[in-house]
């Protein structure tokens, strides 16, 4: 612009104005934007209209009244001065005087017209209208645009309307100038993203006995992303005998998909007679069996040239019962196939209104959304509108639209955003101040169409990385899907491709190997972590999604977790192994005779989950033993008693045990069985709660000794002969994922002091071991390793005349479950 002494006033006016008041002022373009000074007229012309104020205002006490407008383009306007290249948000208020004659609504919009330097003529829409009747009252008619990057010899916003018989008012108008990004943009982005897309994950870790901590490592392998990016994909290609490469990328590439044209109605029903859904049914099918989730496109398409041309000669009654038909069979026949549909595409930014137009129906759309969702509730319902991150010529009026729907209550849910960008680099600013507005509305947005034009190979992949990467950083983007990636073998905009060829020809070109570098590995989680502990807590910062946890040995899988990492993070309980660590603790020795007794406790943080006893001679002369308490020291105790006639000293052994998590076991008073010979006594464990190891004593030999009965979650002792009943004690544990079984060795030989074993199956523990006998005669039991196992031992302890009366060892073999565990 020629520099002149009168723009010099302004700018030192402005500076002034900067120090003087808030910034505001110094970013308010409009003057007089709300009319309430006669000034107004100095500023403010009406090109092909009268104007005058009137008082009925959306702010203040004024408002501009525009009237006998000659044209449509006939509107006030205001002429300014932009800074090249600067980029500006406009607002203003509209109120319709009368409705547009013979249309179901009027649009009132904002534009800007530019003379450059050499002469040259442009003009340009700003706003949308929203969709206006007279009853709408004030309405904000909003946009923003970036100034030409080169000098100007005028510049100017005006309104334009519909037909010139149509007149409104204008008020509480304004343009602001919005900073530029900061040139650390990506960098916030990339903090945004580790913000709004990571989430903490804690992996509570237990690496068992029987692994080397050395040897081990855990695998953190995300394997899907929560996030959803995808892309549209062409019916013929998915369908096509020849197209497995194309298959295969879309199948690796893409969770998303939507179908280019198949759905289209005018597709379907190209004549009124030959509505066929055999095209989107069989690539809906395929797309399902790639496992592939579908945005539905589109119910109808009210733009006037995609309107199936043999509806143009219908009646209003008639379009409306073909609308119906249509709403019906597309719906229910991909009931519970897509989870979007596009309702009405391009309604706003299209002016595709063509439906309600030719129905007389301003609120068919509304009542298709209704319909729609009737049919199929699952459905999430979007629009699907252009030039909103592109332009922003739609983000007001869409945003409006967006606000009626979800006053009124109906089943919208989601901003669908085109994102055709223009050529050349990305505008990072005009793409945040859009979702910016968007996000307002606190629907989801996803971004439906993206597709971004450059020659130069290295360009698009720039191009592509900044915008998916300011994309995935904003927080109203709920998901991503591409449009013409791939030139479907006829190069048309062939800018935009990340890939290109078809058959055996199909190639993944170097922007399309970045794109995927991106998505599928920088925006992946994978990571090795050494634990250093066998108790370990490790923190990491992963990206939302599904994931394979794995605990390796030696490089080989003992357990395997699949998590699913949410906003809110996953504690994961790793547990490689049984998950038990247990000892033995034998007593000392008891003296000789009846009613000496000896005990034992645990060793700090371990808990009591077994007690068995022996009479060191290895005979029957014994009276068992019990879980006890010692009330001086405040702890548990497994208690070994002897009886009368003892030769021998007894011995307490108890079994001790230490769990990543918190194990909790408790012990029920003991309880008497009758006298009767093998009479039985059942103590059962309290709700929850499973018998991890069992006692018996009585007061004269007279014992079978005891076991747990997992089905009734309790433990049995059982009484020999006649001398009085037996005593049964337990341990009653819980744990997360613990799980316990019994398992009872065959009978010993009949010698004194025979030996039988019993061991637990891999991946279990002992944590009880008892002697059982049905014809008593029992010398007790206890646990003991060897070889790298782990045996529980029961003793004979009578000479047998019979065969086949040998003790038996009964074992409680425990576990901690790993849900999903491998071995
Ligand atoms: C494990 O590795 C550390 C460090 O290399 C070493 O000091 C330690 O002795 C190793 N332990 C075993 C059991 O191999
Ligand atoms: C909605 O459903 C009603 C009832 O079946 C029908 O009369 C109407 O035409 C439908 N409207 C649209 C837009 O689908
Ligand atoms: C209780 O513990 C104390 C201290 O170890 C010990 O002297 C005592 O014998 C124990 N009593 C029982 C009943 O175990
Ligand atoms: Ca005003």
């Amino acid at each position: 612009m020629p520099f002149n002494t009168e723009n010099m006033t302004v700018v030192r006016t402005l500076v002034v104005l900067v120090f003087m008041h808030a910034y505001i002022f110094a970013e308010e373009l409009i003057q007089h934007g709300g009319f309430e000074e006669e000034g107004y007229t100095a500023f403010w012309e009406c090109r092909g209209c009268s104007m005058t104020r009137v008082q009925d205002s959306h702010g203040g006490t004024y408002a501009l009244k525009v009237e006998n407008r000659v044209a449509e383009y006939a509107g006030p306007r205001q002429a300014l001065s932009v800074t090249k290249n600067a980029f500006y948000e406009v607002e203003s208020y509209v109120k319709l005087l009368n409705d547009e004659e013979g249309s179901v609504h009027t649009r009132v919009e904002v534009w800007r017209n530019i003379i450059f330097t050499d002469g040259t003529k442009r003009w340009h829409k700003i706003g949308n209208g929203p969709y206006l009747t007279t009853a709408d009252g004030w309405k904000k008619v909003g946009g923003s645009f970036r100034a030409p990057d080169q000098d100007v010899e005028y510049f100017a916003i005006y309104f334009r309307g519909p037909d010139p018989a149509v007149s409104f008012l204008v008020d509480s108008v304004s343009i602001k100038l919005i900073p530029e990004m900061s040139d650390t943009w990506k960098d916030e982005a990339e903090e945004k993203i580790q913000q709004n897309r990571m989430a903490d994950i804690i992996l509570d870790t237990f690496i068992g006995d029987e692994y080397h901590l050395n040897d081990t490592e855990i695998q953190v392998q995300q394997e899907s992303s929560e996030f959803p990016f995808g892309a549209m994909v062409k019916a013929d290609l998915i369908l096509g005998e020849n197209e497995q490469k194309y298959r295969d990328f879309v199948s690796e590439m893409w969770d998303w998909t939507t179908i280019s044209n198949a759905m289209k109605w005018r597709m379907m029903q190209w004549h009124k007679d030959s509505l066929d859904y055999e095209t989107p049914t069989q690539t809906v099918a395929e797309l399902l069996k790639m496992g592939k989730k579908i945005r539905g496109h589109n119910v109808v398409w009210g733009v006037e040239k995609n309107v199936p041309y043999w509806l143009k000669d219908m009646s209003a009654e008639e379009v409306k019962a073909e609308v119906d038909t249509r709403v019906k069979g597309v719906v229910s026949a991909f009931k519970g196939s897509l989870s979007h549909w596009d309702v009405n595409n391009e309604i706003i930014a299209g002016h595709g209104d063509w439906f309600e137009q030719n129905t007389g129906d301003r609120f068919l759309t509304e009542t298709m959304f209704q319909n729609i969702s009737a049919i199929d509730p699952d459905v999430k319902l979007f629009f699907n509108e252009f030039n909103v991150i592109s332009s922003g010529t739609t983000t007001d009026a869409y945003v409006d639209m967006v606000e009626l729907y979800k006053s009124k209550g109906l089943p919208l849910h989601g901003i669908g955003v085109q994102g055709h960008l223009k050529p050349g680099p990305p505008d990072i600013l005009k793409i945040k101040e859009n979702l910016d507005k968007l996000a307002t509305t606190g629907l989801p947005v996803w971004i439906t169409e993206l597709d971004i034009e450059a020659a130069d190979i290295n360009d698009r992949g720039d191009y592509y990385e900044d915008v998916l990467t300011y994309l995935f950083s904003h927080p109203a983007v709920e998901g991503i899907m591409l449009w013409v990636w791939h030139d479907n073998g006829r190069p048309w905009r062939e800018d935009t491709n990340l890939a290109a060829g078809l058959g055996d020809d199909f190639q993944v070109n170097e922007a399309g190997n970045r794109i995927q570098q991106l998505i599928k590995k920088t925006w992946r989680t994978k990571e090795v972590i050494k634990p250093t502990s066998q108790f370990s807590s490790l923190a990491l910062r992963g990206f939302m999604g599904d994931y394979t946890i794995k605990v390796l040995h030696n490089g080989v899988a003992v357990l395997e977790k699949k998590v699913s990492v949410g906003k809110e993070g996953a504690t994961v309980n790793l547990q490689a192994g049984s998950g038990l660590s247990c000892v033995s603790r034998w007593s000392a020795k008891s003296g000789i005779g009846n009613g000496e007794t000896i005990t034992v406790p645990c060793a700090d943080g371990e808990i009591m989950t077994g007690c068995s006893s022996r009479a060191i001679d290895k005979s029957e002369y014994r009276d068992g033993e019990r879980f006890g308490w010692n009330s001086s020291t405040k702890k548990r105790i497994c208690k070994a008693i002897n009886s009368a006639g003892s030769t021998a000293s007894v011995q307490a052994i108890a079994r001790c045990c230490k769990l990543p998590v918190d194990l909790q076991c408790s012990y029920p008073p003991a309880q008497a069985s009758g006298t009767g010979e093998n009479e039985q006594i059942s103590i059962p464990c309290p709700t929850g709660k499973i018998p991890t190891g069992c006692t018996c004593l009585a007061y004269n030999m007279a014992f079978d000794g005891s076991f747990p009965d997992m089905s009734a979650s309790s433990c049995v002792a059982q009484n020999d002969g006649i001398r009085g009943g037996s005593y049964g004690t337990g341990a009653c544990c819980q744990a997360s994922g613990l799980e316990c079984v019994t398992k009872i060795s065959e009978r010993s030989g009949g010698n004194l002091g025979d030996k039988i074993f019993i061991s637990c199956e891999a991946g279990y523990t002992i944590t009880g071991c008892n002697v059982y006998n049905d014809f008593g005669g029992t010398a007790g039991a206890y646990t003991a390793s060897w070889g790298g196992s782990e045996y529980c031992i029961a003793l004979n302890g009578r000479r047998r005349t019979m065969s086949n009366q040998g003790v038996k060892a009964v074992a409680t073999c425990c576990r901690i479950a790993n849900t999903d565990a491998k071995n």
